[in-house]
Order: structure tokens, then sequence, then C-alpha cells
């Protein structure tokens, strides 16, 4: 039986070895080698096939190269399972995310002498991040945009997720922000399909848009998705723009990261609303995978400026130090990137919105799909609510006070109560 000659390899062992932060990108990982496999054995596995080596010693790699571009294993810790390694910059081409993940994240996960691998965390030198273009418009960008100030974004999706005419969800869109909602998106599955096309979608949504705006006389973003195959969703973004749209939402997980950053290189005129339908293929074992975390840091590098990021309370799997530290991360300042506005979403109401604010503070956007077209007085109503709790959370009213006197709220707490999943 061939065995894999990884223990006498030289170079990607490195105990003790500080690596200097601005020439190498440190990648955190949790292993689990595979029966028989030693850990620092599997360890040395990842540091070579992530970066110059393969299975056997090759005649090609010299010294130099190995000097040069060995990926150093500088931190092993057979307890927790955790390995640290430092795969030097030369290895990387900036601004390309699908390279760094060729690497950091390709064949490793398919390596027979591993039995779990995760990319936990990576840290990028600073050279490296300011190589990409980052979010063009940012939370400031979007505050300014919406011209809200200093309190949470709210949200809707139309729903039925699928099955509505054009008129039919332009409708619900009116009604939504009749009814207060700042944003009205897409569901992550609508496109361009039969009964909902989406050059009709567009226009008409746009249109009650404006309407509502100067009824309101509140900033109202109508939350476009344009996922198709690459040519397909230039076109879509250009027709948002001619038609005096603000905003495009991709697929980002499911269109992928080189299409996402092509579209970021076009500078549209559009922010970025990035859903993340099918990250949890990836992101939710919490011993192999890639965590949400480094695909919220990616999706910072390609330009994404709105990203679901977690609820805690809601219907979606993510615990809540997890959720947390991607919130942290999206708001906080890295290298000169503008920084990304969190969305929670999935399984949310009204009644839950004191806990939201209680867990992440204004500075995100919170969506209600069910939570709103689910009221037993339908849409408008439901949208009514949902704004209800929101001004009485930001005026610290207990919901149960404030809707002696908001009937839409009273309904809500009755049928939902501020019960959460579990
Ligand atoms: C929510 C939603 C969103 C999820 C995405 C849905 O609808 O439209 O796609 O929130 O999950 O289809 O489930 P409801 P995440 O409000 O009716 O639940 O934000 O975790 O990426
Ligand atoms: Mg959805």
């Amino acid at each position: 039986m061939l065995k894999s000659e990884y223990l006498k390899f030289e170079g990607y062992l490195c105990p003790g070895f500080q690596p200097n932060l601005d020439k190498f990108i440190i990648c955190t990982f949790y292993l689990e080698p595979s029966n028989e496999i030693k850990f620092k054995e599997a360890a040395i596995g990842v540091a070579a096939e992530s970066s110059i080596g393969t299975w056997t010693e090759i005649k090609t790699l010299t010294l130099k190269i190995r000097k040069r571009l060995a990926a150093k294993i500088f931190y092993l810790n057979p307890k927790s399972k955790i390995i640290k390694i430092a795969y030097p910059i030369e290895l990387f081409e900036p601004g390309n995310i699908s390279q760094f993940l060729s690497n950091c994240a390709g064949n490793i996960f398919s390596v027979k002498i591993i039995k779990n691998l995760r990319l936990i965390d990576v840290d990028f030198p600073k050279k490296y991040i300011n190589s990409f273009l980052g979010p063009a418009y940012g939370i400031n960008g979007i505050r300014k945009l919406t011209r809200i100030k200093n309190r949470p974004l709210i949200g809707s999706i139309v729903k039925p997720k699928l099955g509505l005419s054009s008129e039919e969800h332009a409708r619900c869109a009116y009604e939504c922000f009749l009814g207060g909602i700042d944003l009205v998106k897409d569901d992550e599955n609508l496109s361009d399909q039969t009964f909902n096309r989406f050059a009709e979608r567009v226009i008409k949504t746009l249109k009650m848009a404006k309407i509502a705006e100067k009824k309101t006389g509140e900033k109202k973003i109508c939350v476009l998705n344009i996922t198709a195959p690459f040519n397909e969703m230039v076109q879509r973004a250009k027709f948002i723009k001619k038609h005096g749209g603000n905003c495009m939402m991709v697929d980002v997980v499911t269109t992928g990261f080189s299409a996402l950053q092509g579209l970021r290189k076009l500078n549209l005129g559009l922010f970025i609303y990035a859903h993340r339908a099918m990250h949890s293929a990836f992101t939710r074992n919490e011993k192999h995978g890639i965590s949400f975390l480094v695909l919220a840091k990616l999706l910072r590098l390609a330009g994404v400026d709105l990203l679901h990021a977690g609820t805690i309370v809601g219907k979606m799997e993510g615990e809540r130090e997890p959720v947390l530290e991607v919130f942290k991360f999206l708001r906080s300042p890295w290298g000169n990137l503008k920084s990304v506005l969190p969305a929670a979403s999935g399984g949310l109401h009204p009644g839950l919105i004191p806990e939201l604010v209680k867990s992440f503070g204004v500075n995100f956007s919170m969506n209600f799909g069910g939570g709103i077209h689910g009221h037993p007085q339908g849409t408008l109503t439901g949208a009514i609510a949902a704004r209800q709790a929101l001004e009485a959370t930001l005026k610290n009213i207990p919901l149960k006070n404030y809707a002696r006197n908001h009937l839409e709220l009273k309904v809500v707490l009755e049928h939902w109560g501020s019960n959460k999943f579990i």
C-alpha cells in the first residue's frame, strides 16, 4: 500500500517560528487526522499540499523554492486539534480571492490523511487587504443613501418566495414601504421566472417605491435579485440603474467570487446586497469546512456592502458568539476597506426586535418575511407593527406597554409574543 511521505518533508514544521504579519497570510485550522495518521504528519500534509508540496519528494522542488515558498506550521496543538500555518505572501496573487481559496481551501479538504479539516480564521497582511476594492458604499454609504442616521434599517422579503406575478410582487412591496419598511427584497431563489419576469418586476416595484417615498417622505430601497450567469447579471444590474434603482442583490455563494469581483470592478453605481444562500453547506459543520467568519472576510474583500450574518434568535443555525464575532468584524476598521452592514434575517417577527437590538445595537439591518406577511391582518398591518416595535425599542418602552395604543403591534404580540426559535 502506498503511503504518503509527509513526515520526511523538511521546512513545513516550524515550531517557535514567529511570522512577520506583513509578509505572511496566517490560517488557523481545526484538524482531525485519519485513523493511523499522526497529528504532526497530517499537519505537514496540509501545509505541503496547500503551498508547494505533493505526496512524495519531487526532484524539481529546489531548496531555494522550499525556503522561499513553503508554508510554515508555527503552532501545533494535538489536544485542541488546532494548527496555525503561515503562508508566504508570494504564494498569492493580490486581488484574486478564487486563487486564495484554491490555495488555502482547495485540495487539502480532499486528502485521505485528514478525517476533518476546518478553516476557522484567516489573517491577511494590510498590503494584501488593500489590494482589493472592498465595499463601494459600506455602512456610511448605505446610511447616506437611505438618510437613516442612527437606527437599524428595517427590511422585508416579499413572500411567498416564488409564485406572485410582478404586479402582485410590486403591490406587496408597496404595502411594506407604506407601513414603514426601508428595504424590500426579492427572495434568494427569485430571478426571471415566467410568472414574475425580472424586467417587469424592476419597473413596477421601483415605480411603487417612488410613490411610497412621496407618501412617507422616507427613502425606499428595492433589493432586486440579479443572480444569473455573469453577463446576464451585468445586463440586469444596468437595467436596475437605468430605471432609477440603487441596489442589486447577489446570491454571493452560488454566484461565486470571480463573478462577484467582476461585478464590483464594473462600479455599476448600485450597492451590493449579499445573500449567502448555500453557505451552510460548508460553514455549518464545526469540524469540517470553512467558518462563516472566513467567508465574511472574503466577501468584504470582494466588495459587498450589506451581508446576511445571522440572528441568534431566528430559524437559522448560528450560535451567539460566532454571530457576534462576524457582526463585530464587518463593522470594524480593516485596512483601507469600508465596513459592511450586517443583516439579521430568518424566522424573525416584530416581537423579537428588543432582543435583536440588545444583541446587535443599532448598526445593522433586520429583515422580516413571515414576520410581516404572516401578520393576521396582512402585509400593510404587519409592516406597521414591525415599525412600531422598532420605535418602542428605540424609546426603551416595553412592547406590551407600547401595544396598548398601537393595535397592529398588539395583534403581533398576541400572535407570536416575543417567542424565539429554539
Ligand atoms: C427569511 C429568508 C432569508 C433567510 C436567509 C428565507 O425569510 O427570506 O432567505 O433569512 O438566511 O428565505 O428564509 P423569513 P440567512 O423572514 O420568512 O424567515 O439570513 O441566515 O442567510
Ligand atoms: Mg429568503
